[in-house]
């Protein structure tokens, strides 16, 4: 396999058993009454939960640790001791457990809800339990069991929601930078960006993933340019962002021969739901050259102008972007989270 991947560890333990408890029955008149002491709770268990909202690891790279709670110790009259609560792990779809020392796969979470992963010890059992014929008055009672600890290695194939398609130089890396946590170089020359670079824009709860990968050009087909491999890597994304320089003189064909390239690679990629984005109307002269695009493509898709530095564009877009990936909110926000998504390549 190739493509982005997430991993990270955590340290998880479930609870400890609460201790059975040493009690006796006292009451008025009854001066030697009998063992009553209940047992202990048991201790809460590591749960792993799958959340459909999540599509990448970067929470766990903030808290590492997940501890559930102890069992409360028996008490007199016969009370058991309360359970410890659970401590539940939020991961997305498609995670997988492994153990961290050895590497070994312990659970692929595909297409669970929830995996009880490690059980909490079960509660001691009060003295009450040890009473017998001979032994009325039993001055012990049960240890509760310990919980059990680990590191584990979580880790996640990443697939993007949308993929970013242009030109060398036509501003892809400067828009993932603008919308979500990703740092891609940019630079006014050709080919900055050599391998794809992963970022997750956040609205509300919602993770939607784009991707940039490094120009394609004309030819790319035939080996032009980076050629057009790293389309595999979007190849099962949700929609594309085309983006065609304005201020290039090819702003009117430069959609054309993208879409041309994509289709050589597959017609199913080219023919996935686009928007396309006229970049840098700051520059002189976009204006009517924005106006030309909007005509010519305009009833084929949505078609919206960016400048980086222009905020009303960039709002326009963020949304377009949101609608692509087909989970649009309404008053969403954009935060920045860590992902470390790194890319690698064994092709
Ligand atoms: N004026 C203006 N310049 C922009 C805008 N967006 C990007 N640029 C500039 O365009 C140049 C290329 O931007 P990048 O984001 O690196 O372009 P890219 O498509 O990622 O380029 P490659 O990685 O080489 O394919 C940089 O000098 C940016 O500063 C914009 O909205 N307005
Ligand atoms: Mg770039």
């Amino acid at each position: 396999m190739f493509g982005f991947s997430d991993e990270t560890y955590i340290d998880v333990a479930s609870g400890n058993g609460g201790h059975g408890c040493v009690s006796f029955r006292r009451e008025k008149f009854v001066p030697k009454g009998g063992p009553d002491g209940g047992d202990g709770g048991r201790g809460g268990d590591v749960v792993f939960v799958v959340k459909d909202n999540l599509r990448t690891l970067g929470h766990l790279k903030l808290v590492r640790s997940f501890r559930a709670e102890n069992g409360r110790p028996g008490q007199g009259a016969r009370c058991a001791g309360r359970n410890g609560k659970d401590v539940e792990i939020p991961v997305p779809q498609g995670t997988v457990i492994r153990d961290a020392e050895t590497g070994e796969l312990i659970k692929d979470l595909t297409g669970l809800d929830r995996f009880v992963f490690l059980e909490g010890g079960k509660g001691g059992l009060g003295n009450w339990h040890f009473r017998t014929s001979v032994r009325q008055a039993p001055k012990f009672a049960q240890p509760g069991f310990p919980g059990r600890e680990m590191r584990v290695g979580l880790e996640l194939q990443i697939i993007a929601d949308i993929g970013l398609v242009g030109f060398p130089n036509a501003g892809k890396s400067s828009l993932i930078n603008l919308f979500t946590n990703a740092r891609s170089k940019v630079a006014g020359y050709p080919f900055t960006t050599k391998i794809p670079v992963l970022g997750v824009l956040r609205d509300g709860d919602q993770d939607v993933i784009i991707a940039d990968i490094p120009g394609i050009i004309e030819g790319a087909s035939e080996g032009a340019g980076m050629g057009y491999k790293f389309l595999r890597h979007i190849s099962r994304t949700k929609g594309l962002c085309y983006m065609v320089d304005l201020s290039d003189d090819n702003y009117l064909e430069a959609y054309d021969i993208l879409s041309s390239e994509l289709s050589k690679y597959s017609e199913e990629l080219a023919s996935k739901k686009s928007i396309l984005i006229g970049s840098k109307i700051d520059e002189d002269g976009t204006e009517e050259r924005f106006q030309e695009l909007r005509k010519k493509y305009g009833c084929s898709m949505r078609v919206l102008p960016l400048s980086i530095y222009m905020d009303d564009t960039v709002d326009e877009v963020r949304k377009a972007l949101l609608e692509l990936s087909g989970e649009k909110k309404e008053d969403g926000f954009t935060s920045r989270m860590d992902t470390d998504a790194h890319y690698r390549d064994e092709a």
